[in-house]
């Protein structure tokens, strides 16, 4: 009698798996690559099961026997296969790939004692539930899933590479110890903090990629430049200086942005020299220039506003800065939306500043009104002084 597992994909399919011979003394052939395939042992326990590209396969449910004897599997690319469910604990399990595949949750049984590869990526993952820890996983790869939070509990003493890229990962809880753990892929996620913690219990950790996450500043400036991996390096140093203790940082980063000719440079000037420029010419670049207003130091980063300018600015803008975005209210009717590093289509954006330049009558160096626009309130209007 056929193996009720094989009769499920032949009835989604619609399409009759083959059944491949084991070749006595060479194991490798359990894992090779004929598709709608399958091995079984002379007793008919199925040992390596391979069905890729296939659209009609939506779940599978692995009964308890076929958990006990599988060793090999592979189910990628079936871009409907949603649900995945195992009746029972997977002790001869080596290497599965289910990636590429619709999976929404996924449970991996206690007793996988055996698994060395795992690959999940490339799913629409919200939760990996291992019941127990893997000791023989040396690869897990769960990138391009949308994760929240991955939860490893202790037994993962063989992992090696750990791939979480591209996931929606707030939070991580990993055991005290991952002690071959040697590289560690977070980029693209939402992690607001990394603990050092994870560094002390990673004693052989060389490749740590963390770029393309929500950090703080004085972290991500340096994450996300970081390509090769090589983060481990820095945060130790990040953590290390973090003990010494802190000292307050009176420095702040003002970006003046708004369109070319709207007075971007005189306001500078005049901040800095009080006086007024009575020479115009356009900025070329960036031209910096620094303020000190009382104990506090400004860098003032003034941009050339002019078109082909504006596609540069965005590599300067960071989170943890004041932007003073000005126009010209005679000629310019709208407040500036596309600047601020959080402005998305359709919304408004919270400027930290906003200031409008007019010319009352003819008098062009009449002093300027400034409008100071709150985080949601209405604009203020304020004659400068
Ligand atoms: N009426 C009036 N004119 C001003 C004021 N500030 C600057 N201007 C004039 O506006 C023109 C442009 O000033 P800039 O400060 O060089 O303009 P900008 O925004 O730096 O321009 P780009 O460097 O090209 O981006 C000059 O002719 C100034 O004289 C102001 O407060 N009131
Ligand atoms: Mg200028």
């Amino acid at each position: 009698m056929k193996n009720s597992l094989i009769a499920q994909i032949e009835t989604q399919t619609g399409k009759t798996l083959t059944r491949l011979e084991r070749l006595e003394g060479n194991s490798v052939v359990l894992r090779y690559e004929h598709n709608h395939s399958y091995i079984c042992d002379e007793a008919g326990n199925l040992l390596s099961l391979y069905v890729r590209e296939e659209e009609g396969l939506s779940n599978l449910l692995f009964p308890a026997e076929v958990c006990t004897s599988l060793q090999y599997l592979t189910l990628s690319e079936n871009k409907n296969l949603n649900q995945i469910n195992f009746e029972g604990p997977l002790p001869n399990l080596r290497y599965a790939n289910l990636s590429e595949c619709a999976l929404t949750v996924i449970t991996i049984p206690g007793g996988c004692f055996s698994l060395r590869k795992l690959y999940l990526n490339k799913n629409k993952l919200s939760k990996v539930h291992f019941e127990e820890g893997c000791p023989a996983l040396e690869l897990f790869d769960a990138s391009q899933n949308q994760l929240e939070t991955l939860e490893l509990l202790p037994g993962f003493d063989k992992l090696a590479y750990l791939f979480l890229v591209d996931n929606k990962l707030r939070t991580l809880q990993f055991p005290k110890i991952l002690p071959s753990l040697e590289t560690l892929h977070l980029r693209g996620n939402q992690l607001t903090n990394f603990s050092e913690d994870i560094l002390t219990s990673s004693p052989v950790l060389q490749s740590l990629f963390l770029g393309e996450n929500p950090l703080p500043d004085a972290m991500r400036g340096t994450l996300d430049t970081i390509n090769n991996g090589k983060s481990t390096l820095f945060l130790e140093r990040y953590f290390k200086d973090l003990e010494k203790g802190g000292t307050p940082d009176n420095e702040c980063k003002v970006l003046l942005i708004g369109n070319g000719n709207v007075g971007k440079s005189c306001l500078v000037h005049r901040l800095v020299n009080n006086k007024f420029l009575e020479k115009w010419e356009s900025t070329h670049a960036i031209s910096l220039s620094q303020y000190q207003l009382n104990e506090y130091l400004l860098n003032l980063w003034d941009f050339a506003g002019q078109d082909i300018y504006h596609a540069t600015h965005r590599l300067f803008m960071q989170s943890e800065a004041i932007y003073l975005a000005l126009w010209d209210c005679e000629t310019e009717e709208k407040l500036y939306t596309p600047y601020h590093p959080t402005a998305k289509k359709g919304n408004t954006p919270t400027t930290n500043c906003l200031i409008g330049l007019t010319m009352p009558g003819s008098s062009v160096k009449a002093a300027p009104l400034l409008y100071y626009r709150p985080k949601g309130g209405n604009t203020a209007k304020k004659t400068c002084p």
